[in-house]
């Protein structure tokens, strides 16, 4: 990486040559489309069929965007914001509408297109495999507990290698594995609503066969390009340095951070995390060949998403006995005073915790590469910044990008090996429970139609951002 060049021109922050600027979405949540030309449910169109209340507003999986049909606009305006790479993701339930089979043909039309827009707006195109988004199907089977889901998952990633490798540089098998295990094993947040530690840890270890499998055939296929997967790494902060209180970050860590990073970049669970499951007998099944195809299939590259630190303190109740287990039963969580909140959102905005995950991937994980693959700024009630010009004034999520930026530029300066920074979100999208609740986008799109986009204030300095490679 050339770092002379970090300082040169007028600007106070400049960027290493060729340095990504652009901004991650996925399938599900801006194509729309959702049962046409040949795609069938997956779990959100399941779920949002049986209990739509349970969607901000009662809004469903069904139209987000209309990606499907507007691609060609929505591409002109990555142009028009600075993008230079864009993420999304294939549905699974488009292409192979019933998990295994056939491939859908007006899905690899629909595809092929949109991939040959993006290069022909000389935008790199980063392609994801699932994010979140289990066929209908395939949960039906017994979702990521299922072993048959597994070799399905495969199959798929063949597929989508044999189609559009080449073309697609740069894959990504999931993006947040430990969200559906949060969320739907754990927490009661996303179908299929179990509540179940063992089942999550099953969910979490066949992710990874999954994952390290996916990324075994694109070897063997000899795939021209990098295959990484997405993690949400959300670094853990002891309330002080008290043995209690750094144990309980510790272990907070284990589970959330270190339970996919280790096994995906050095191609091993940590010790300590495979002792605390042991323990209590938590530990999933393992089989034959599992460990080996974790263990010699590191990533290419990380894509790390980050939008918040989790803060912990030592439990003040002994570890209940009866209960099922549950993550919380060995830290409590820490409500630092003073925090710095995103009043539109809730969650704590701490900008230099990104410095620290980018020097942790210096120091711990070999200098490994990686690139910021989402941060940004929801906003709920996002009109209110409406300028009298019609477009939307957000000043505050170009502070929060040059925030972050100032944090990820001392990294680089200190030699973390990132190679770029995509924002959460292109234009406001669709998001799962919460729907169209907190708007994220560089595009503002009208929720009236879900078709009209206005580029905000933050996608036209964006522009200038990708620019002049700085600001
Ligand atoms: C990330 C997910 C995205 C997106 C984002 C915003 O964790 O990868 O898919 O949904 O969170 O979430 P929310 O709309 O709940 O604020």
């Amino acid at each position: 990486m050339d770092i002379s060049s970090l300082h040169e021109h007028n600007l106070t922050y400049r960027f290493p040559k060729n340095f990504w600027w652009g901004s991650a979405a996925s399938g599900p949540q801006t194509e729309g489309a959702a049962l046409m030309d040949g795609r069938k449910q997956s779990i959100w169109d399941y779920w949002y069929s049986t209990e739509p209340a349970c969607f901000h507003n009662g809004v469903g999986p069904e139209h987000t965007s209309d990606f499907y049909h507007r691609f060609k606009e929505d591409i002109q305006l990555m142009k028009e914001t600075g993008h230079n790479s864009f993420r999304t993701s294939i549905q699974w339930s488009r292409l192979i509408p019933d998990g295994t089979g056939k491939v859908n043909e007006k899905a690899v039309a629909f595809y092929n297109q949109v991939i040959d827009e993006l290069i022909a707006h000389d935008i790199e195109l980063f392609m994801n495999l699932y994010h979140f988004d289990m066929p209908m199907c395939m949960q039906e089977k017994g979702g990521w507990e299922s072993r048959e889901v597994i070799d399905a998952y495969v199959n798929y990633a063949e597929t989508c290698f044999r189609l559009f490798g080449g073309r697609v540089k740069y894959w990504f098998t999931f993006n947040e594995p430990i969200v559906p295990v949060e969320a739907g094993y754990l927490y009661n947040w996303h179908y299929p609503n179990v509540i179940d530690f063992k089942r999550g840890a099953t969910v979490a270890h066949h992710t990874i066969v999954a994952h390290a499998k996916a990324v075994e055939a694109f070897k063997k296929l000899k795939v021209d390009g990098k295959i990484g997967i997405i993690l949400n790494l959300t670094p853990s902060y002891p309330r002080s340095q008290d043995a209690e209180d750094v144990k309980a970050a510790h272990i907070a860590d284990l589970f959330f951070n270190r339970s996919f990073l280790d096994p995906v970049t050095k191609g091993e669970y940590p010790r300590d995390l495979v002792d605390i499951l042991k323990e209590r007998d938590l530990l999933p099944a393992v089989e034959a060949g599992d460990l080996e195809v974790i263990k010699n299939n590191p990533i290419d590259l990380l894509g790390v998403n980050y939008y918040q630190p989790r803060r912990v303190k030592a439990k003040e109740k002994p570890e209940p006995e009866s209960a099922p287990f549950m993550p919380e039963h060995l830290f409590d969580p820490y409500i630092m005073p003073g925090r710095k909140i995103n009043p539109h959102r809730g969650w704590e905005i701490c900008e230099e915790v990104i410095y620290d995950i980018m020097i942790d991937l210096r120091d711990n994980y070999s200098n490994l590469p990686f690139f910021i693959s989402e941060n940004g700024m929801g906003v709920e009630g996002e009109e209110k910044f409406r300028h009298a010009e019609g477009f939307i004034e957000d000043d505050y999520r170009i502070e929060f990008i040059q925030e972050h930026l100032k944090w990820v530029h001392k990294a680089l300066e200190e030699g973390a090996n990132c190679l770029g920074y995509h924002l959460w979100t292109f234009m406001d999208n669709w998001s799962w429970t919460n729907a169209y609740k907190n708007r994220y986008g560089l595009v503002e799109v009208d929720l009236k139609n879900q078709l009209t986009r206005t580029v905000k204030k933050s996608g036209k300095w964006y522009k200038q951002l990708s620019e002049n490679n700085g600001f």
